[in-house]
């Protein structure tokens, strides 16, 4: 069983029963129990400023799926609630992004953990800090120094 972060993200559409939903699907996946939910903020856009604001939050689980494997159900979640993957850096009624697997270091095609852009986030940090400050995140340190060192 590996303790691990997925980022849960919204900007169109009915965003906080979007992300519930979402929370109640992978609660439901096989392999996937949920640990903790964060707070939900809403946040400014970051990248595409042109687009409505977001709503961030994060959730633990504690899964036995392999980092692949996780992947899949959260694309297939990402589908389920009405997700299009057209533009980028664009609005989106749901993103679920894998931000942390226990001590694990991943980097293959379409699949990078810990997330390549986390330490730029602090909408993917800060909820990752409720869950929990002390987490050490693989090559950034931990939660709290990491938002620090975005101050
Ligand atoms: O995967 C990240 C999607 N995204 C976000 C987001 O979730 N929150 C904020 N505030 N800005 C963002 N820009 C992008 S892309």
């Amino acid at each position: 069983m590996t303790r691990a972060y997925v980022g849960l993200g919204a900007n169109l559409g009915p965003r906080e029963v979007t992300l519930l939903r979402a929370v109640d699907l992978l609660a439901a996946a096989h392999g996937i129990e949920i640990v903790a939910v964060s707070r939900l903020r809403e946040t400014d856009p970051v990248g595409v400023v042109e687009q409505p604001a977001f709503l961030n939050g994060a959730v633990a689980i504690d899964t036995t799926l392999d980092p692949r494997a996780l992947l899949d159900v959260l694309l297939e979640t990402e589908r389920a609630l009405g997700r299009v993957r057209d533009e980028r850096w664009g609005p989106r009624t749901i993103d679920l992004d894998l931000l942390v697997y226990g001590d694990q270091v991943v980097d293959e095609p379409g699949l990078r953990v810990p997330h390549p852009r986390l330490a730029e986030r602090r909408f993917a940090l800060d909820p990752l800090a409720d869950l929990d400050p002390a987490l050490e995140i693989p090559g950034l340190g931990n939660v709290a120094a990491a938002r620090a060192a975005l101050d």
